[in-house]
């Protein structure tokens, strides 16, 4: 690791010794300072500005495998992967190359390409609820999409979301959203019209009970429940035995869709996604990251008469320039058949599962109340003292204390999600190593926040 700063292994570190100009990131500083002056707040997504955790934000040069270099050469094993769309790590080689050879024949063409087609096939071959696809360029687009052939198809205007569930920034998601605006403590973002935001109702997550009062209070009125299967813009919240099946049996009842948004769990949880894993079959999917081996790329799709509400074939409008490209679809192609191999997800799952033991013990050791909320490759370590099921949950932890857990880690070139309400993201380039190197530093790092008598 570059970060010479290494704290003692024996006793927790009290005072650091002065540091390098390199460590105290002058280059960062200087960077970021100029950012300031030209991007909002330094940064073109709020979470990069590391205001819920303090310190200098990362400013990147470059990155291979698990690891992140910043401008002023300090290593990192990286925990964000791109926000989860690197599964395969950073920089893998033959998505480099399968991208610099497609870039040779265009980067662009307004016009559709087999690439298009072959990756529409794979993806529908792999999620069976997916019988036509759209793709766009941005998981908020996806969302937004499929929420208005939702509307367009059911002719009705509400929709159903839950309280820490992410879909995106579009207007209809942005009421007691997770993610960033949970990080910020923004329940309702001004700009969105009132009008608007009074037809995005919210549940708490896990809560059947809830969502069946609001189905009697709207009947007849709700065009779609969008979800995560498993949440992981609050943090990683998986679902309680039976909440998923409880949406399916509500939504077809009342003649509403389920939308999953498996942005984060498709083709992370399993090759089929979450749904392949607890059985639950939604009209509608959105999908990102992965599908695109870390190029911007989304998509939605689903059943074919819903789709089929889409324009050039019905009149719900939605276009993109972008759509498809051909560099994003080349590293997509590249990307998914990898995840076939035989054990890929095991050997992910073999890695959170050390991960989050490991990040349990060092817990238990020092004496700092945390909960390991982990399924697959995505994980969360809560500063809180009970189990984390839903949002209101979530925002009981000590998100103070996690800001110092994270500042800590980072300066043990641990480079965590830098919010309480984010995911942790395993990559298949993460190796066992990197594992036992990120607990040790946890454990240094406890030691190191615990409250001293
Ligand atoms: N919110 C997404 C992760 N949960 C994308 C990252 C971002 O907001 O910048």
């Amino acid at each position: 690791m570059a970060i010479s700063r290494k704290p003692s292994r024996k006793k927790p570190l009290r005072r650091p010794r002065r540091a390098s100009a390199a460590e105290n990131g002058h280059r960062s500083a200087r960077l970021f300072a100029r950012a300031q002056k030209i991007l909002v707040g330094g940064v073109n997504s709020p979470v990069r500005a590391f205001r819920a955790v303090g310190g200098a934000p990362l400013v990147i040069d470059r990155a291979r495998g698990s690891r992140l270099w910043d401008v002023d050469g300090r290593e990192y094993i990286d925990y964000v992967c791109s926000w989860g769309a690197l599964i395969l790590g950073h920089a893998d080689p033959k998505v480099v190359s399968a991208v610099a050879n497609q870039a040779r024949r265009g980067t662009s063409y307004g016009m559709t390409s087999p690439l298009e087609i072959d990756l529409g096939e794979r993806i529908a071959c792999a999620i069976p609820s997916i019988e036509r696809i759209r793709f766009v360029s941005s998981g908020t687009e996806a969302a937004m999409s499929a929420i208005r052939a939702a509307r367009g198809f059911t002719g009705r205007d509400f929709i159903l979301k839950f309280e820490g569930g992410y879909h995106g920034h579009a207007d209809s998601f942005l009421v007691e959203a997770g993610s960033g605006l949970a990080t910020l403590g923004i329940s309702a973002s001004p700009g969105v019209p009132a009008a608007l935001a009074q037809l995005t109702l919210n549940a708490p997550y896990n809560d059947v009970a809830a969502v069946e009062k609001i189905f009697a209070r709207h009947a007849g009125k709700i065009a779609a429940v969008i979800v995560e299967p498993v949440a992981a813009n609050m943090g990683v919240v998986p679902p309680a035995p039976g909440f998923l099946d409880s949406l399916r049996r509500i939504t077809s009842r009342d003649g509403a869709l389920l939308i999953f948004d498996e942005v984060i769990t498709g083709f992370r949880l399993a090759y089929g996604g979450a749904q392949g894993i607890f059985s639950v079959r939604p009209d509608l999917t959105v999908l990102g990251k992965i599908i695109g081996g870390g190029l911007p790329v989304a998509a939605y799709g689903g059943r074919r008469e819903i789709m089929e509400s889409i324009a050039p074939l019905g009149p719900v409008y939605q276009a993109g320039t972008l759509s498809g490209n051909p560099l994003a679809m080349r590293a997509g192609l590249t990307t998914l058949p990898r995840l076939e191999a035989p054990r890929f997800y095991d050997a992910l799952g073999a890695k959170s599962l050390r991960l989050s033991e490991g990040l349990r013990k060092a817990l238990r050791d020092t004496g700092i109340p945390g909960e390991v909320n982990a399924t697959g490759s995505l994980l969360t370590l809560f500063f809180s003292s009970g189990p984390v099921r839903d949002f209101a949950g979530a925002k009981k932890a000590d998100t103070a204390r996690f800001a110092a857990f994270f500042r800590e880690m980072l300066r043990r070139g641990i480079f965590l999600p830098p919010s309480q309400f984010e995911a942790l993201f395993i990559s298949a380039a993460h190796t066992e190593d990197d594992i036992d190197r990120t607990v040790s530093a946890a454990r240094q790092s406890l030691e190191y926040i615990a409250p001293k008598e």
